[in-house]
């Protein structure tokens, strides 16, 4: 398994739906568990060890408001840590956003942008870190960029039709 999702309630999971499709088109393995940096610190702490020990060489973390998950994850783990902000009520993601991007010196955590989006790109980040060493998964990036550059040709096309 290579990838490790972890969101910090149920309630991120239409969040990361994108995210997990995208890791099944490239066929990486990965594993998606619900834990939080703060109602369930040891479950979060165990899930990491167990993961490392399964060979995890990419770990997610979403989560919202004061967001710690990623933050908490990088600090026990060697391995990239990409973190997902989600937006929530109140503060509007800016909360999340924040307490994903700023990490103290020397626990770094690549910070996505918000929500459903950020978890995408945070899925096609981790598939890049992956395809360093996986010539198979370099190509499929390739063929990716060359579809996404292909749909926007295509748009342009459509709106000059009167
Ligand atoms: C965070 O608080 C979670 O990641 C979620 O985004 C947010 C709200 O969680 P719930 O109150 O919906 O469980 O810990």
């Amino acid at each position: 398994m290579d990838v490790v999702i972890f969101i910090g309630s149920e309630s991120d999971h239409e969040v990361v739906k994108d995210a997990l499709h995208i890791l099944e088109g490239f066929g990486v393995s990965h594993r998606l568990e619900v834990t939080s940096a703060h109602r369930s610190p040891e479950r979060t702490r165990a899930l990491i060890a167990e993961s490392e020990k399964r060979g995890a060489k990419v770990f997610i973390a979403v989560a919202g408001k004061a967001a710690h998950l990623a933050g908490f994850v990088a600090g026990k783990t060697s391995a990239p840590v990409i973190g997902v902000p989600v937006e929530s009520a109140g503060l509007g993601g800016l909360d999340a956003l924040l307490s994903t991007v700023q990490m103290p010196k020397g626990v770094p955590v690549a910070t996505m942008g918000l929500g459903k989006t950020g978890a995408s790109n945070a899925a096609i980040l981790a598939v890049q870190i992956l395809s360093l060493k996986n010539p198979r998964l370099k190509k499929k990036l390739e063929e990716h960029k060359k579809a996404m550059a292909a749909q926007v040709e295509s748009a342009s096309k459509k709106i000059q039709k009167p």
